[in-house]
């Protein structure tokens, strides 16, 4: 037997084969939103699942298709379902894991958005959650009720970088039988695969470093085989958050270069991170890839590289702050992450107002924190121009 491809070889091909009808070698976008039976008989097969074909785009497109199988590929699990949002994902695989009554466990840095699904929204359907300091393990086995029904993680955690120990969180959800959620955004396939570390789902905001140019939102999540099948039978096809093919189709552009993005962005961050952490104007750099950095071991155990995300605080706080945000001239004043240029922004005023301000003190999302999305610029000039805004 043929020893299997590598990494960077399935990201061209798993998932896509050029058109059988044309030889085209990129796929088509399937811009349709329902597709011909050839006969009664056939359609119902179609609808009672005993006949494999396409039905309604809701349901399944052959452009989003390709999608969901290289992102299966690249996760190493059985099969993805696509989104037309990263929150689209989160929300649909949660709501399939739990019922009214229900309990899950989360770290308790999070997106913004995603806190605010499981802290304000899932609450008012009977789901309690808490939220957990998981950078001990030991934790996470002391929160388990015999009500919890999902433990979700995010590693690195959006905006303070805080990791958690995916080895350990899914053994300790594997002996409690607790299925393990991670949320894959930040570090994307190309340097942390969860499944391969015992985890049994992941999740992505595609629109950031999947897609990776800034101009597509779009979500995936990875699991079983039986999971992704039930997310896609009753939440894909009754809650619709589905991702139309012209977006699938910019995210299997986007993916073609993702490894080689994901790597450049990774070596500007550490450069960006060394200046940031040596500048007399900054109080604290986090960079898992910075030698002083709490869970820097860890970083090293479970991500093959450290990615393009970090987060500062200036000194001066939130005033500070507020001027470098408002001086920088390349770096580019806006949230998201995972784009081609560099992205500034301030999770308190910005992507985490919608978390408590006392919950985002006890969790390290301070005022004075600025975000840092080190995009594909010359190192250099990203580092002028931090500069320059710092001394302003
Ligand atoms: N998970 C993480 C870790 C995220 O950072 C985001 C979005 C989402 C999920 C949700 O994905 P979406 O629905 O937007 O595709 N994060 C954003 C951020 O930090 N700034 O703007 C969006």
């Amino acid at each position: 037997m043929s020893k299997p491809w590598g990494f960077n070889t399935r990201i061209l091909h798993a998932g896509e084969k050029p058109d059988p009808g044309t030889g085209a070698i990129t796929i088509p976008i399937y811009q349709t939103s329902t597709f011909v039976f050839e006969s009664a008989e056939q359609g119902q097969a179609r609808f009672e699942g005993r006949e494999e074909g396409y039905v309604y785009t809701r349901l399944g497109n052959p452009t989003t298709r390709a999608f969901e199988l290289k992102m299966a590929d690249l996760e190493g699990g059985e099969d993805a379902v696509a989104f037309s949002s990263g929150m689209a994902a989160i929300s649909s695989v949660l709501m399939a894991l739990v019922n009214a009554g229900d309990h899950v466990l989360t770290n308790a840095v999070l997106y913004g958005s995603t806190y605010d699904f499981f802290h304000g929204m899932i609450s008012r359907y009977g789901v309690s959650v808490s939220h957990i300091d998981m950078t001990d393990p030991a934790n996470v086995r002391a929160a388990i009720t015999p009500r919890t029904k999902a433990i979700y993680v995010e590693t690195p955690a959006n905006p303070t970088m805080t990791l958690t120990d995916l080895r350990a969180v899914a053994a300790i959800g594997k002996e409690a039988g607790i299925p393990v959620i991670v949320d894959n955004t930040f570090a994307s396939p190309v340097l942390q695969r969860p499944l391969a570390l015992g985890c049994d789902v992941v999740v992505h905001s595609a629109t950031k470093y999947i897609g990776g140019h800034g101009d597509v939102i779009a979500g995936v999540a990875i699991g079983s085989r039986e999971l992704m099948g039930r997310v896609r039978a009753e939440f894909l096809r009754n809650l619709g958050g589905v991702l139309g093919p012209f977006e699938a189709w910019l995210l299997l552009r986007g993916i073609k270069t993702m490894a080689l993005r994901v790597w450049r962005h990774t070596e500007n961050a550490t450069k960006v991170a060394e200046f940031l952490a040596s500048h007399p104007m900054v109080e604290k750099v986090y960079y898992p890839g910075l030698l002083d950095f709490p869970q820097h071991e860890l970083a090293r155990r479970q991500m093959d590289g450290m990615g393009g995300m970090l987060s500062f605080e200036v000194k001066g706080g939130v005033e500070k702050g507020r001027r470098v945000m408002n001086a920088v001239r390349l770096c580019e004043l806006a949230v998201s992450l995972g784009d081609t240029q560099t992205l500034i922004e301030h999770p308190a005023s910005m992507t985490h107002a919608v978390v408590d301000p006392a919950e985002r003190q006890r969790v390290g999302i301070t005022d004075g924190l600025i975000r840092l999305s080190v995009g594909l610029e010359d190192p250099e000039d990203i580092i002028a121009d931090l500069d320059q805004a710092l001394r302003a």
